[in-house]
């Protein structure tokens, strides 16, 4: 389905739009550094940033705009006042969903698609798993046996993953926020929520689903289906609409009754499991338990209904976080009062960049405002060193202390402000600069950015090593991966927590959505030693630094205890730590 006459269009379905007519326009030219291309990211990037909404604005007010010429300008105006953008339209039926899953996949560039395509009739990751099986993509002029192999390995990892077909937290939150937003302006809307696997902080998700409460459920479905990003829909009722968006994620939204939302978002939190042993508790009491209602099984006398924290109540549980709803225990411990506490409220950043990075987007005075506006007690600004492409040389590093150092004498006790960098691991553990300056730095991160194909020994010793460097005060993103696209480096995540504790080095949980690394499995791994953790943003903008939510939200995930924290709650230890380094 085109868009309807009915949609607007927010600067985010714009910047979406232009993103998506990059990754299309790559397909197509088979060059993802061509001048359409980068013009395309510029327009995304610049609408996505711009304070004003885009659609309002004339021709020549676009054109006005940084980083959008004549062309994007048009291309702005056409798909606001036809809803439909030509160009867009003719790539989307030449590269379809399927093509651009398989584009996806890690180590497969565009040409490569291209071949595939014309030489193998491999259009979709099914198609590629059946001519791998055959043996065809050896015969292919240019590929090899070798590439085979690797293709194989690649999609053998992304299944032990399972994230195929599935769409990463990084897509899926912003498209649910933005969504939740929208139908809240709805007249007559009372509730909306996301659920299902979203809301549990799952790192990919089958779907999302949406959960309204509204006097004019019509309006609200009419609303749902006049959303720009909208492809076509699926279903369409009066209760359930489900569609499917440009990028192949699937929605599923429900209108419920406002006095009946709670037992909806209850059951479809989920997870299966979760619901599956509520339902038994609910039965062993004489009661029954649906998305409708907590009720008597005779006579059918409603419980409780309206809020998820009465029904828990009511089953004799403390109330279950979302993160905690997958079946693993989180049952018995919510009847015996021993869930894990919350954590308490961020107070530092430990991972952020400014404009000294090639990649930052703003300046070390937006960023030191921005944490006094957050009740930060710590900031360590750590842009890039010198062994990261975006990475910052010497003297940049001396200008920014000396303005640091200024902001000093401002802060005085409000906020404690640390000159620090974000240095490169190279493949043997080796760091930027020398130790002498590595030295001058307050607060070092150093994380890995390239050669992720080592094998687990040298991985894990490139990092160990890096730990017992004595300016490295923590490990950024461990696994460098990237969710749904990149798989982690191979680590041997015993004896990097045995080292990290040996060494009090902390480990981050990096919040940028894309990320969110320490990994579960990593992070499960960190309980059972003496490991401090740190949650960061890894903002290179100062609408990023609320990452650091996501980062708590995902670690309470693997039962973090708020104990290993350093930077929730009093600051009193976060301080004590940062004091010194045992090595
Ligand atoms: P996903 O979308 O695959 O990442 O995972 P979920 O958990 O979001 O699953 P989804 O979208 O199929 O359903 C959302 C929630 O609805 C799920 O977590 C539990 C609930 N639900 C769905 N179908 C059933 C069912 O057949 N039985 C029970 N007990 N719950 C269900
Ligand atoms: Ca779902
Ligand atoms: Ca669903
Ligand atoms: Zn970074």
């Amino acid at each position: 389905m085109l868009g309807t006459a009915m949609a607007t269009y927010r600067n985010q379905d714009l910047a979406e739009a232009f993103d998506e007519l990059a990754e299309l326009t790559i397909l197509d030219e088979g060059d993802p550094q061509s001048f359409r291309v980068r013009a395309y990211e510029n327009a995304a990037r610049a609408i996505a940033g711009a304070d004003v909404e885009a659609a309002t604005l004339t021709l020549a007010q676009l054109q006005k705009l940084e980083g959008i010429g004549k062309s994007g300008a048009t291309k702005v105006r056409e798909l606001v006042d036809t809803g439909c953008m030509a160009k867009l339209e003719e790539l989307r039926l030449k590269h379809p969903l399927e093509v651009r899953a398989l584009a996806k996949l890690p180590g497969i560039g565009p040409k490569t698609v291209t071949k595939l395509r014309a030489e193998a009739n491999v259009h979709s990751i099914d198609d590629l798993r059946a001519a791998i099986a055959a043996q065809k993509i050896r015969t292919i002029k240019g590929l090899s046996a070798k590439t085979e192999a690797k293709f194989a390995q690649v999609i053998a990892e992304l299944d032990a993953q399972g994230v195929i077909g599935r769409t990463p937290i990084s897509v899926a939150l912003p498209l649910a926020r933005r969504l939740v937003e929208q139908l809240r302006q709805v007249p007559g809307v009372e509730h909306v929520s996301y659920a299902g696997s979203l809301r549990r902080f799952r790192e990919t998700v089958g779907d999302i689903d949406l959960l309204v409460a509204a006097t004019d459920p019509a309006a609200v479905m009419e609303t749902f289906v006049g959303f720009p990003q909208v492809d076509r829909v699926l279903v369409r009722g009066e209760t359930k609409t489900s569609l499917l968006t440009r990028r192949g994620t699937q929605i599923d939204l429900r209108v419920v009754a406002a006095h009946q939302i709670g037992a909806a978002q209850l059951y479809f939190t989920g997870s299966k499991a979760h619901n599956v042993a509520l339902r038994q508790r609910a039965l062993s009491r004489g009661w029954t338990l649906n998305e409708y209602a907590l009720a008597e099984l005779d006579g059918g006398k409603v419980i409780a209904s309206e809020t998820e924290e009465a029904i828990y109540a009511a089953l004799g549980l403390a109330f279950v976080p979302p993160t905690l709803r997958e079946g693993a225990g989180e049952i018995e411990a919510a009847e015996r009062g021993q869930l894990p506490a919350p954590f308490g409220a961020v107070n530092g950043d430990f991972h952020v960049h400014t404009t000294t990075s090639g990649d930052g987007q703003s300046t070390l005075d937006e960023m030191v405002e921005a944490a006094l506006a957050r009740g930060y007690r710590v900031l360590a600004i750590t842009d890039h060193a010198e062994g990261t492409v975006s990475g910052a040389p010497r003297e940049a590093f001396e200008l920014q202390h000396a303005r640091i150092v200024a902001w000093r004498e401002k802060l005085g006790d409000r906020l404690l402000l640390l000159h620090g960098a974000e240095l490169n691991i190279g493949p043997n553990g080796e760091l930027d600069y020398d130790a002498e300056f590595r030295a001058r730095f307050d607060f070092c991160v150093a994380s890995v950015h390239d050669h992720m194909d080592l094998p687990r020994e040298q991985q894990t010793a490139r990092i160990v090593r890096a730990m017992q460097d004595p300016a490295v005060r923590s490990i950024g993103h461990l696994s460098a991966r990237m969710i749904g696209a990149r798989p982690g480096i191979d680590l041997d995540y015993d004896a990097i927590v045995e080292a990290a504790a040996q060494t009090g080095t902390a480990l981050e949980v990096n919040g940028a959505l894309p990320r969110l690394d320490l990994s579960e499995e990593a992070l499960r791994r960190a309980a059972k030693h003496d490991v401090k953790l740190l949650f960061t943003s890894d903002a290179h903008h100062v609408d990023e630094l609320g990452n650091v939510a996501h980062a708590a939200t995902y670690a309470a995930r693997a039962w973090v205890d708020p104990a290993r924290v350093l930077n929730t709650g009093d600051p009193a230890r976060l301080l004590e730590w940062l004091k010194s380094k045992s090595s």
